[in-house]
């Protein structure tokens, strides 16, 4: 049975829908810090549902007990800019929050996938096609939580020979529930305000590239590893991965062939710019490619037709004429 923590941040709901499709609402378990009934963002209700603080072992052992849980699906982080603004915050639930999660798994024997992301690297990373190995120096707290998680995941394996696999998300897009506090997040609320208000004001400089993907890859991305038998993989905490980079201009362009009066103005959030730029432009992901088959299926166009088809029903926003 696999227990999803921060089932419902941007990664987690759509997950959570995902994998009862695939192996049935029964072997899942969804969780979030809060009491069901003080949740403010929707609780999927086909599975079952625990209040998991990830800084309380006590509640993660017991539901994990309970449940019979045998994979974890670690999602609950503080993201970038959210973190930039309180650092301490973030290091005590990514950081100590993910501890107690590799303790319970190395106690209860539970296989774990703990995302990273390409905020692992930093300004000395080479920026362009960035090597699956390669020089990490972080200079956000973000990424210093996330590349740090990348080596306490990797020791958990070696030294417990706890099941421990990852990899490093690109920005992520998706209709079913927003991002919370990423830099990346400008790729998400284009297509809304394209759709609501004809009008985007980005807040991420043009010119400035990074990589993307579209929700379903993700997912499919988690899954994929997991089902991946242990002994083919030589990495594990955490594998390259993406589909696509664009800057803001190509995205807007994009998004202009389906909405052709929309229009984008800049207003640079200079705390996001800066974490953006400290970014790589592109990675390889061919080490992820060759060890578990990685292959994305969405690329900036498809993505973007099928962004903007899912939005008008959500939004319930009829298809103008295009004249
Ligand atoms: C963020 N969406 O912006 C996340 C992600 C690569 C970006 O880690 O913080």
């Amino acid at each position: 049975k696999i227990l999803i923590t921060g089932a419902l941040g941007q990664i987690g709901s759509e997950l959570t829908l995902k994998l009862i499709e695939i192996y049935g609402s029964k072997n899942i378990v969804t969780s979030s810090h809060c009491n069901r009934n003080e949740c403010k963002k929707k609780v999927i209700d086909e599975a079952p549902y625990e209040k998991v603080d990830v800084l309380k072992p006590e509640e993660i052992a017991e539901v994990v007990e309970n449940h019979k849980i045998d994979t974890i699906i670690h999602l609950a982080s503080i993201l970038s800019a959210k973190g930039e603004a309180n650092p301490h915050r973030l290091w005590n639930i990514n950081m100590n929050g993910l501890y107690n999660i590799l303790e319970v798994a190395r106690e209860k024997r539970c296989r774990i996938f703990v995302p990273s992301s390409i905020a692992a690297f930093g300004p000395s990373t080479p920026m362009d096609n960035t090597p699956q190995d390669t020089i990490q120096r972080p200079s956000t707290i973000y990424g210093i939580s996330k590349v740090s998680g990348e080596l306490l995941c990797d020791y958990y394996f070696h030294r417990f020979g706890v099941d421990t696999r990852g990899v490093r998300f690109p920005g992520l897009i998706s209709h079913v529930a927003l991002p919370g506090g990423g830099t990346t997040d400008y790729a998400v609320h284009i297509f809304y305000e394209a759709l609501k208000t004809g009008h985007f004001t980005c807040n991420i400089r043009a010119g400035t590239y990074m990589d993307m993907m579209y929700m379903p890859d993700a997912l499919n991305a988690i899954i994929k590893l997991m089902e991946t038998d242990s002994d083919k993989l030589t990495h594990r905490n955490a594998f390259n991965v993406t589909a696509m980079s664009f800057d803001p201009e190509e995205i807007y362009k994009e998004i202009k062939k389906h909405i052709p009066h929309f229009t984008m103005d800049y207003e640079v959030d200079e705390v996001k710019q800066k974490i953006a730029d400290s970014w790589p432009n592109s990675i390889d992901d061919s080490v992820a490619r060759k060890e578990w088959g990685w292959k994305p299926e969405y690329n900036l166009s498809s993505m973007t037709t099928d962004m903007i088809e899912k939005l008008r029903k959500k939004l319930n926003i009829e298809k103008k004429p295009l004249v």
